[in-house]
């Protein structure tokens, strides 16, 4: 990667569509590196509104949907599958990633499944390039890595993990900034939309699922968003007999956006992947057409109760 870095005068960094705090604070950290290097480069991603909880990642308001002919290379971060850029960028491009549903696309892959974030695989490759890091890479690399840990409480948590946060937080990360804006700011809209969500929670299959349908209707009332819904998984996923968190949410396209948690027993990456998507053994997703809320969630809920069993 160094030497395509190099050889490019206009490099496009993209954060995935609807991105989270490890893609776009990778594409962040890189777009401090790159500075540095004083190369010209462009900070993308393909969804117009983006979540205000990562405005604690440096740089991320120099992110625009707009996609520049001259980029000679581009990087793409968390994005497990090409569908995930938003955009089929026609140049040289590198695929830096940590699901395990990454098929290596790309001119050149540096994908390792066993990482707990793509905050970790590139803090790896900054290391091993001997880069050293600057406090607002290291402010959004943790973002990253805080994020897709759940704020280290997730199963993936290990010392390695403290060891990554430890160095980045000695690198000057701004840790508090970071925790307040990703575990502790919500707008009222946020938990409105939230209170519907788990008002209309339902457990089934012994209430060992909890499933909930968010519906376009509960969304425009609310003004609520993604957060929320994140949020709900997690909060049911915390109910003592739930094993796996299901939810649904209605897009304004007409297709459904499915979220899957589960802290044990099933696999929900392999659900997601028989329905075209992908994620992680623990946490995945999917996105379904042509279909009601009604019918997918009762479709769901049934594969989930075979795989249990
Ligand atoms: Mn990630």
């Amino acid at each position: 990667m160094r030497a395509r870095i190099e050889a490019a005068r206009h490099i496009g960094l993209i954060a995935h569509v609807h991105p989270d705090a490890d893609s776009m604070g990778c594409a962040c950290a890189m777009y401090a590196h790159l500075l540095r290097l004083e190369k010209k480069v462009t900070l993308f991603c393909a969804s117009e509104t983006i979540d205000d909880r990562l405005a604690c990642i440096p740089w991320s308001q120099k992110c625009t949907a707009r996609w520049r002919d001259d980029i000679e290379l581009a990087i793409a971060f968390d994005c497990g599958s090409e569908a995930r850029l938003g955009i089929r960028p026609e140049c040289e491009l590198v695929n830096v990633d940590h699901h395990s549903g990454n098929n290596g696309f790309g001119d050149l892959a540096i994908v390792d499944t066993s990482a707990v974030s793509t905050a970790s695989v590139l803090l790896n490759w900054f290391r091993m390039e001997a880069i050293k890091l600057n406090a607002k890479m290291a402010t959004a690399l943790y973002a990253g890595l805080a994020d897709d840990t759940v704020g280290f409480m997730s199963h993936r948590t290990d010392a390695n993990v403290f060891e990554t946060a430890a160095e980045l937080a000695h690198a000057g990360a701004e840790i508090t900034k970071v925790n307040e804006a990703l575990f502790h700011t919500r707008s009222l809209a946020s938990i409105r939309l939230l209170s519907k969500i788990l008002e209309a929670l339902e457990l089934r299959g012994d209430a060992r699922i909890a499933l909930m349908a968010v519906s376009r209707l509960m969304i425009e009332q609310s003004g609520g968003g993604i957060s929320a819904c994140d949020e709900a998984l997690h909060s049911a996923l915390g109910l003592s007999t739930v094993n796996v968190a299901l939810l649904l949410r209605e897009q304004e396209d007409g297709s459904i956006k499915v979220s899957l948690r589960t802290d044990d027993g099933i696999d929900v990456e392999k659900i997601a992947s028989a329905y075209g998507g992908g994620g992680h053994h623990f946490a995945s997703g999917f996105i379904a057409r042509d279909i009601s809320l009604q019918q997918l969630s009762e479709a769901l809920v049934n594969t989930i109760k075979k795989e249990m069993d």
